[in-house]
Formats: structure tokens, C-alpha cells, sequence
């Protein structure tokens, strides 16, 4: 049986699964939701409704940074995975948590409608894109000169900072967090995960359950 990907095309947690899942060359069946209508299916195998989420024979993955380790524990052939444990741990607790709040406050003003935005992106700059800077001053990629696990994982919600506004993105001064988002939005792999997809619509609805 091929692995099941319920997955969200424009979700940065299901591009980065997506992408891990490619670059380990594992076929999956896509399974694209919509938010407002997510399958019963989905939701049977994992009630929480959050995308990705990756089924496979007895096994259900419904965290993006789990399918990634999956994915590459199937197959790492340029190494994402040998890293330092801590360190890449320190950046994606950072993403994912404090990074992923003000990128929310960044992008859906009008839902905290208290907080200053320019507060807001230079609290961001501040956590994240200064701290990407001065390491990508030092080294190619965020884990040293080799691409890794850290940069796909993190790849996706800079993109999302940089289209919120990206006359003001274009505008910062961080050429080099700018040269290596470049490359990733121009990567093959990223290009390849971003195809459209019919929405998955279970069996059961289709017959009207
Ligand atoms: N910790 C989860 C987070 C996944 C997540 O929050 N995905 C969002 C889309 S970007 C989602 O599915 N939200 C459900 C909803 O909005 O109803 C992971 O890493 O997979």
C-alpha cells in the first residue's frame, strides 16, 4: 500500500513534509483538503484536523517534523539528517514556536488588532531574520555549508514572512537570508511539491453519506 499525504498546498508545515517526502523519493497518494470541508477520513485517523497528515500500513504521522524524519530515515541520500541534535532542535523550536506567533500577528493584522505591526516585524527581524543573517555569514546554510533537515523546515514560513509584504521584505537589509530563500523558492524540489491537485473528496460523501 502506498503512504496517504492529506496535505494543503500553501501549508508551510505540509510543503516542508512534502518536500522531505520527495527528496526520500517516497510516492505517496495526495490527498488535497480544504479547510472548511476536511475529510472524514482525515479526521477518523487523526481527529486533531491539522494537515499534514501521513498514513501508512498501521501507522499514522500527523506531525510535519515527524513525517520529515520518517522520510529521511527511508532515505537521506545528501545527508539533511546528520546534524547536531541541539542546535537544529534550537531552530526549529524557534520557527515553529515564537517565529510562527508573530508571523501570524504579521499576517492577519486584523485579528490583533492591540499589537503595533511595526512592532510585530521588528520583534520577527529580531528573532529570526538577524540571528539567519549572522549565520548565514558564517556558513551556506543554516547547519553549516551542507543544505539539511533545518533549512526545509524553516524554508516555508520565511516565505510566508516575505509574501506578506514583500516590498518591505525586498527592503531589509539581509542579502543574505534573501539570496538563500531565493534559492530555495528556485529549487527543483520546492517547484516540484507546489503542483495543484483536485480536492480529495472521500468516497462516502461522494455518495451523498
Ligand atoms: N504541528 C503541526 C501543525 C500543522 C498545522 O497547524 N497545519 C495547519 C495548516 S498550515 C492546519 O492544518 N490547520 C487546520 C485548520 O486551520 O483548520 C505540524 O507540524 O504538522
Amino acid at each position: 500500500m502506498i503512504p496517504v499525504l492529506y496535505s494543503y498546498r500553501r501549508c508551510p508545515y505540509a510543503m516542508r513534509a512534502r518536500m522531505a517526502l520527495k527528496y526520500a523519493d517516497i510516492q505517496v497518494e495526495h490527498r488535497e483538503i480544504e479547510f472548511r470541508n476536511k475529510p472524514k477520513s482525515m479526521l477518523l485517523v487523526s481527529p486533531k484536523g491539522t494537515v499534514p497528515v501521513l498514513c501508512l500500513d498501521g501507522l499514522v504521522l500527523d506531525q510535519s517534523l515527524d513525517i520529515m524524519r520518517w522520510a529521511l530515515e527511508k532515505s537521506d541520500p545528501d545527508g539533511w539528517s546528520s546534524l547536531d541534535a541541539i542546535a537544529s532542535q534550537a531552530w526549529i523550536e524557534k520557527n515553529d514556536g515564537p517565529f510562527k506567533v508573530l508571523l501570524d500577528q504579521y499576517k492577519y493584522p486584523n485579528r490583533f488588532p492591540d499589537l503595533s505591526q511595526e512592532d510585530v516585524l521588528n520583534s520577527a527581524i529580531d528573532l529570526m531574520l538577524k540571528p539567519m543573517e549572522s549565520t548565514l555569514q558564517l556558513s551556506k546554510y543554516l547547519m553549516g555549508n551542507k543544505m539539511s533537515l533545518v533549512d526545509v523546515a524553516i524554508f516555508p514560513f520565511i516565505r510566508q514572512f516575505a509574501a506578506v509584504n514583500p516590498q518591505c521584505f525586498e527592503e531589509l537589509p539581509f542579502p543574505l537570508v534573501k539570496a538563500w530563500l531565493n534559492q530555495h523558492l528556485e529549487s527543483d524540489l520546492f517547484n516540484s511539491v507546489m503542483d495543484k491537485h483536485p480536492t480529495w473528496i472521500d468516497v462516502s460523501e461522494e455518495a451523498g453519506e
